[in-house]
């Protein structure tokens, strides 16, 4: 396995050198910019192949070509690395100011389902001076509500199993990759990888690739006897983590299928993958189609993609389900975290900015 890092002026000048050094079968774990808006502004991605491709095909870049010169090491000790800017106090105020102009809009729709009467009755038209406050009362009363409970140990002796469900694109393969990476090489775990979605070409080839680099063992589940025969297999390993295929929420088969699937196998569970960027509607729907399987907890993803967490906010506080972890960004390992409570709840007032401080820490 060989992980480098290439860096050029531009994404398809930087994916030139990636192929060139790495082949066609090349797997991109990350792409940024640096120096974004300077005259300095360049285009950094990082990828992978295995040792053995790499020797037959990669013929060797010179210096010159590869300008990134320490490579971060594929790992924990990658995860969390500072970051070159620090948020501005300037922004981080107008984060929040967002977030609570977002919890005063939720409040003036008077549309979510899940509050009680007694909230209800904070409707009526407030007094412009008082409504900031009744906001920000609310606001926190709903963060509060949101618990947070990450793996839960079974039988000692016996692998914890988890199984990552949701809707399409939400991040699954990438989420499963980084939790194996936490548990394996951040907490020691023996840990084994399951693929169960053989619907979209390359799905398990990903997830594969991710164990291959963990050096980890992962199986592909075609048939529904698969799945009990792989757990089965790795009985003596202390965390197996099954990747699901992902579904529209309104296909109804779908979660019916996942029950059937998941039903011979014992003291599984399942972690609901809700993606900061779906609409307020859509969470709810995801929420309530994925309840028959009784999700143990939510992975919130792509928290990085948007700046406004109300909806998100409201929808798990709703959905009573503990949070586990939190993922922003594409770079596997490192846009992980093991959701803390005080650390939710700081990301939930102040937004953003909440995170970047997390991350320069
Ligand atoms: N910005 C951002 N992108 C992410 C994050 N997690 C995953 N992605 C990206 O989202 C895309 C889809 O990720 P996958 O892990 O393949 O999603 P999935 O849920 O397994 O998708 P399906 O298997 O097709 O349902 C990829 O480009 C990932 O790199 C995240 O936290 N932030
Ligand atoms: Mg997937």
């Amino acid at each position: 396995m060989i992980i480098k890092k290439f860096e050029a002026s531009t994404a398809p000048k930087a994916m030139e050198l990636v192929k060139k050094a790495l082949g066609e079968n090349a797997v991109i774990f990350s792409q940024k910019t640096l120096d974004k808006g300077t005259p300095y502004q360049r285009v950094e991605i990082m990828a992978a192949t295995d040792y053995e491709m790499d020797k037959k095909t990669a013929p060797l870049l010179s210096e010159k070509e590869v300008q990134g010169k320490s490579l971060p090491t594929y790992g924990y000790d990658a995860i969390r690395k500072p970051q070159k800017n620090p948020p501005q106090r300037q922004k981080k105020q107008l984060e929040s100011r967002e977030l609570a102009n977002n919890f005063a809009k939720l409040l003036k729709e008077n549309t979510d389902p899940w509050e009680s009467d007694k909230k209800r009755s904070t409707h009526a038209p407030l007094p412009k001076a008082i409504q900031r406050n009744q906001i920000k009362k609310w606001r926190d009363e709903v963060i509060d509500q949101i618990q947070v409970e990450h793996l839960l140990s079974h039988t000692p002796g016996t692998p914890d199993i988890i199984a990552l469900v949701g809707p399409t694109g939400v991040g699954k393969t990438t989420t499963a990759a980084k939790l194996a990476a936490w548990y394996h090489l951040h907490e020691g775990k023996k840990v084994t990888m399951i693929s169960m979605d053989c619907y979209r070409i390359g799905a398990t080839d990903q997830l594969r690739t991710y164990a291959r680099i963990m050096r980890l063992p992962c199986e592909v589940a075609v048939r529904k006897d698969d799945l009990p025969a792989a757990v089965a297999r790795h009985h003596d390993a202390d965390l197996i983590i099954i990747d699901t295929a992902g579904k529209s929420p309104y296909d109804s088969k779908h979660v019916a299928e996942l029950a059937d699937w998941f039903a011979p196998v014992p003291n599984i569970q399942l972690l609901l993958c809700l993606s900061a960027t779906t609409k307020k509607e859509d969470l709810s729907q995801i929420v309530n189609s994925y309840q028959p399987l009784a999700p143990h907890s939510v992975i919130l993803t792509k928290l990085d993609e948007t700046r406004a967490y109300a909806s998100l906010c409201q929808q798990v506080a709703a959905a009573n389900m503990p949070v586990g972890y939190l993922t922003m960004g594409q770079r596997v390992p490192e846009d992980f975290m093991v959701a803390d409570k005080p650390f939710l709840d700081s990301f939930f007032k102040q937004g953003w900015p909440a995170m970047e401080q997390h991350m320069t820490n």
